[in-house]
């Protein structure tokens, strides 16, 4: 430990502590603009400039560490006029549209000019140009709005270990994107927007589909459905200023049915779907010398990962549709016949933490019953838009229940897919009572549970070995894959979610400042309300719910039956 002063107080932190850290710990929030914690380190915006005594400069309190005896000021005039004078300087290059923009009144570089109190900007001169980017389903980017401070490009080179976008050109002409500036959907991104999440302001974003979802609503002939993803309900109350990982599964559906939709589900029935389809292929590989490893499909960004870096996997992969899109497809099949509805009439929106889910609903192949199994995807910042665009009081509202009908039942099992780890435990409570061939009393399993990048168990069930692994983040699932090439480790099983911590963080999410950040693992706190509303639920196995079972004996036969294959299950491409 050291101890040191920063604004006379007298701070012991631990000697590998930076100066930015040392003060948080006392409540004194220097700025910050480049820095996010544990993923852009670089001191390179010096916007967290501090004083320290006897110390030649100012220095950046991000990269600086602590020392014993040190003395140091954060708010002298000397040190706000530095800040000052950065902040001017990058808003003298920078798109100023903020009314219009984008991330209007959400965006941390207009808070901290708000902060610093600019008025206006003194040197007005040439801009770089600039380049602009539609061309995905997924993503869109500015550059017209980026300030170089690197937050997405080592995202995606150090978390996701992908490295699609760097640092284009030198000096004034610098640009962030990818090399030669192509368009993402030109170069091998797998659109799990973490990008887009770490971006202090709106040079990336994700391509909008709200006006389209309007336009449905409208539409009087339209039947519109709205589905809506298990970790939605753990994000959504932070657009509404509610603390990070409030549970707000109830308001959602209320704010849902007044935005106009025909019918509220919730994507946790197919998620329970998606287990029973799942579970029993994953019997029928291990009883019957099928392809091992078996992979979990359902995160898009995931399945782009190994269709452009691990085509040797592609047969490991389940052939499960992910569950949002099994819910289009028995929208359009079973649920269209038992409301006489023609499936043509039929909208389909999925509610989805996620960026990637946008172009896997546009993927040709994924039209179960011949027509798009689902019609728009929307984030939940994109949710949060038009709850706001209608003017609804969010946190005014009273709970309301999904619909009931057929599709509105749901598992604890489903609830907790939205976390890393969700989906296996959701698989072995399920697989678990097949193999014993009896009901089980534990059915929590803490082993897969929790951000540790790669968790693994061995499990016994009816007598049998289960070696499985959890992965969460493409990097982590670059490690086990290369684990499982070397021959290094043996699974019958892996989860893998493109984003670390699973749906919950996903690109779709609420963005969180960077100075918060610092102090909360959104992670955790948002898994929490998962894990929470699995223990409150009445059914936690995907197999005891009863509208899973009434949907098998009325309408797919058997798990992994044709008709399940014709709607449910999918193929991957090299
Ligand atoms: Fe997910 Fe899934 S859990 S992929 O993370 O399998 O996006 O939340 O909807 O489809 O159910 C996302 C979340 C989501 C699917 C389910
Ligand atoms: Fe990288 Fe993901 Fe952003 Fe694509 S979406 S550039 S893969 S972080």
């Amino acid at each position: 430990k050291v101890t040191l002063t920063i604004d006379n107080i007298k701070v012991e932190v631990p000697k590998d502590y930076t100066i930015l850290q040392a003060a948080k710990s006392v409540g004194i929030n220097i700025p910050t603009l480049c820095y996010m914690k544990d993923v852009n380190e670089i001191g390179a915006c010096r916007v967290c400039l501090v004083e320290i005594q006897g110390a030649r400069g100012l220095q950046a309190s991000c990269v600086h560490p602590v020392a014993e005896g040190m003395i140091i000021k954060t708010n002298t005039k000397k040190v706000r006029d530095a800040r000052k004078s950065t902040v001017e300087l990058i808003l003298s290059n920078h798109n100023r549209e903020c009314l219009t923009c984008f991330r209007n009144k959400n965006c941390e570089l207009q808070s901290l000019s708000e902060e610093l109190n600019i008025t206006e900007v003194p040197f007005e001169g040439a801009k770089t140009e600039a380049f602009f980017d539609n061309k995905s389903h997924s993503i869109v980017r500015d550059s017209s709005k980026c300030i170089l401070c690197g937050r997405c490009v080592n995202v995606c080179k150090n978390v996701q270990d992908i490295g699609i976008l760097e640092f284009n050109n030198r000096g004034f002409k610098t640009t962030v994107g990818p090399a030669f500036e192509v368009s993402m959907s030109d170069a091998p991104c797998i659109y799990c927007g973490q990008c887009i999440v770490a971006c202090p302001v709106a040079a990336l974003r994700e391509k909008e589909d709200i006006e389209k979802v309007w336009e449905a609503i409208e539409n009087p002939n339209i039947h519109v459905v709205v589905q809506t993803a298990p970790a939605v309900r753990a994000g959504l109350g932070e657009e509404f200023g509610l603390p990070i990982g409030t549970r707000v599964t109830g308001k959602m559906v209320a704010a849902l049915k007044r935005l106009g939709f025909d019918k509220v589900y919730d994507t946790n029935f197919a998620a329970d779907l998606t287990i029973m389809e799942e579970g029993h292929e994953l019997l029928h590989r291990i009883q019957n010398g099928g392809t091992l490893p078996m992979i979990t499909s359902c995160s898009p960004g995931w399945i782009r990962f190994c269709e452009f870096n691990y085509p040797e996997f592609l047969d490991n992969l389940s052939t499960c549709k992910s569950p949002h899109q099994m819910m289009g497809a028995i929208i359009k099949s079973y649920y269209a016949e038992k409301n006489n509805i023609d499936p043509k009439n039929i909208f389909v929106v999925s509610i989805m933490p996620c960026t990637s889910k946008k172009t896997e609903s546009a993927r040709p192949e994924m039209k179960g019953n011949g027509y798009r199994d689902v019609d728009a995807v929307l984030t939940t910042r994109e949710l949060g838009k038009m709850i706001k665009q209608a003017r609804i009081d969010f946190n005014k509202l009273a709970d309301e229940q999904f619909d009931q009908d057929y599709l509105g039942e749901y598992t604890g099992a489903g609830v907790i897919f939205g976390a890393t780890g969700g989906v296996m435990e959701a698989a072995l409570r399920t697989v678990a009572e097949v193999l014993e061939g009896k009901e089980l009393e534990n059915i929590e399993y803490n082993a897969v549970r929790g951000v540790e990048g790669v968790k693994e168990a061995e499990l016994t069930l009816g007598g049998m070995k289960v070696k499985i692994a959890v992965a969460h983040g493409t990097a982590m699932a670059r490690k086990v894959l290369e684990m499982v090439k070397s021959g290094e480790k043996e699974y019958h099983f892996i989860e893998v979610m493109g984003c670390s911590g699973g749906c919950v963080t996903g690109g779709g999410q609420p963005q969180v400042p960077a100075q918060t950040l610092m102090e909360v693992d959104v992670r955790v706190e948002r898994a929490k309300a998962l894990y929470e509303e699995d223990t409150v639920l009445e059914f936690r196995k995907s197999h005891t719910n009863p509208q899973i079972i009434k949907l098998y004996e009325e309408f797919l036969g058997k798990p992994n039956s044709h008709k399940a294959h014709e709607l449910l299950h999918t193929h991957y491409f090299a």
